[in-house]
């Protein structure tokens, strides 16, 4: 199948009338619009909607029969662990990037098979990054065979929904990123180390994963992954649509990519055509196919070649994505729009103790409007979020001081600062670091330093303690020298500030030995601290022995 022309409507409401297309590739569930307010963030009212693409099944398989040679030309085989694996990544990174994305190879550690190689990762510029939605597909088979229905099914549609984005090159709302998986066949390896590999913030972007696993099976049915959440809901309509009555994949269910997202908070659904279990009569009934006979009847076999796919299967899934991702992050810009972000995007506080960030706003189109500031998610138990000022005009600013208490657990806290305007509402994320009390606050310059007449020495210590230095702080000096009444001690904080706290002079010496002292302070405990200690008099000298601070 061909794509159609682009549509573009002037109403969203008008689509669903003008797409009664012959194929079953653009289908518009009943009643819906293009306008996501049921799900999240409202949009303009005045949005151009673009018709979802019918994703070319002719250039889907094209790629399938491309990676059928390149198995054929590795011993039959794109296993992680072979060249097989990392030409197909090759092929797929090559049209990529013709294509305009941004392409990432991610090392497949921790954690994976030794050798395996890379996940692809690859991002359309564009969107609201804090918004980012995935979709993604294992592109490695087993050592058995070619692995076309798996998952070279799942990652040759994933392409060419890609290449059509390109194409197409529509306004973008949210940002859409893509995976291709390595080390799936060894246990999810693959998509685990890259979710593994993202921040707190980066990983609390993605507001959704969509996963396709073996999408064209010979025998298929129309299988949905979690199909009652909300992450499924633009793919089930899609089937539902068509009148396909499609069916949560139990068969498949922890079997994919999609767990290691979903072990991590992130909502998930998925397409799948079925694999070894068996096709029911009630399915053969409603989808057609043979029943009593696998859904795959080669599964993790030789056969799974070009020979082994259902083009209906197939060229459906791809549509489905399309569906799902025009609906979600294709669209037209707010008229009348802002972002928002903090600065610095990620605080520490010692358990107790606050941390603070600036939340700034910026007018993106149109004239500015009020926001109105709140903390809606990840804020620790036992902490409070204040924002002064509280709403701000788009261009504003807001310092957002969020105060722990000692029953605040230890931790990294990805902090959701919604700003609620008069359009839209958008969010920011900053991370939080919560440290206990008990971790090592303590610090030590061993190194020996001369104290000559007459002259001053600086010997600094590095911390790493993080939050507010607990004042006063703790601070042990050791001094070989003969007359400490020579001696004028300060201790110089991370940000500049000078404490003295030995003053020089006296009528007579004694010596000075180990010496402690309480040091009230109040500012960061990260960074240099320096002890320097000045000769005020002549003839006795001797050596700074160490010291010691606890912050
Ligand atoms: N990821 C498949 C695992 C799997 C098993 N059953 C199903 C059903 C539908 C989709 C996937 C699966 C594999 O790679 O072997
Ligand atoms: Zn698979
Ligand atoms: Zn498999």
């Amino acid at each position: 199948m061909r794509r159609t022309a682009v549509l573009a409507a002037t109403v969203a409401m008008a689509l669903t009338g003008l797409l009664a297309s012959a194929t079953p590739a653009i289908a518009q569930p009943p009643g819906s619009t293009r306008d996501d307010t049921s799900r999240g963030a409202p949009r303009s009212a005045s949005l151009t909607a673009l018709a979802p693409p019918d994703v070319s099944l002719t250039n889907i398989k094209a790629h399938l029969n491309q990676l059928q040679s390149i198995a054929n030309s590795n011993g039959g085989t794109r296993r992680s662990t072979t060249a097989g694996y990392t030409a197909s990544v090759s092929y797929v990174e090559q049209r990529l990037q013709a294509a305009g994305y941004t392409t990432r190879r991610g090392t497949c550690t921790p954690g994976c098979t030794s050798g395996a190689g890379p996940n692809l990762i690859a991002d359309w510029p564009g969107g609201d990054e804090n918004q980012v939605i995935m979709a993604g597909a294992h592109l490695d088979s087993v050592s058995a065979g070619p692995g076309i229905n798996d998952n070279g099914s799942g990652s040759s549609m994933l392409l060419e929904v890609a290449l059509t984005l390109a194409a197409q090159n529509p306004a973008m709302t949210k940002h859409v990123r893509f995976g291709w998986w390595s080390d799936e066949e060894q246990g999810l390896l693959g998509s685990r180390a890259y979710v593994s590999s993202l921040s707190s913030a980066d990983r609390t972007k993605i507001k959704q994963y969509l996963n396709f696993d073996m999408v064209g099976s010979v025998n298929g049915g129309y299988f949905i992954n979690n199909i009652t959440t909300t992450a499924a809901a633009d793919l089930r309509a899609f089937y539902t649509n068509l009148g396909l009555a499609p069916e949560e994949n139990t068969e498949g269910a922890n079997r994919s990519d999609d767990a290691s997202f979903r072990n991590a908070g992130i909502a998930t659904s998925g397409v799948a055509a079925g694999a070894s279990a068996t096709k029911t009569s009630a399915q053969a009934t409603k989808w057609g196919g043979t029943a009593g006979r696998a859904y795959d009847p080669c599964y993790h076999r030789s056969c799974d070649t070009t020979a082994n796919i259902s083009d209906a299967h197939l060229d459906r899934s791809g549509d489905a994505l399309a569906y799902a991702i025009w609906t979600q992050a294709v669209g037209t810009p707010n008229s009348r729009d802002f972002s928002i972000g903090a600065s610095p995007a990620s605080g520490s506080a010692q358990a107790g103790q606050s941390a603070t960030t600036t939340i700034s706003t910026t007018t993106t189109s149109g004239t500015a409007q009020t926001v109105s500031l709140s903390a809606t998610s990840g804020v620790p138990s036992g902490a409070t979020a204040t924002f002064s000022p509280s709403s701000v005009t788009s261009g504003g600013s807001s310092t957002l001081t969020l105060s722990t208490s000692a029953s605040t657990p230890p931790g990294t806290y990805a902090v959701t600062v919604t700003g609620t305007g008069e359009t839209t509402s958008h969010a920011t994320t900053w991370t939080l670091t919560v440290t206990g009390t008990g971790g090592n606050r303590t610090f030590t310059n061993d190194t020996n330093y001369t104290i000559n007449d007459l002259s001053t020495i600086n010997s600094p210590v590095t911390s790493t303690a993080t939050g507010s230095a607990v004042s006063p702080v703790q601070v042990s000096v050791t001094i070989s020298h003969t007359c400490a009444e020579d001696l004028r001690i300060r201790l110089r904080g991370p940000n500049g500030t000078y404490y003295t706290i030995d003053s020089s002079g006296g009528s007579s010496c004694t010596s000075y030995g180990t010496r402690t002292y309480s040091v009230p302070v109040s500012q960061q405990a990260s960074g240099t601290w320096t002890l320097q200690v000045t000769d005020d008099y002549f003839i006795d000298t001797g050596f700074l022995d160490s010291w010691t601070i606890t912050v």
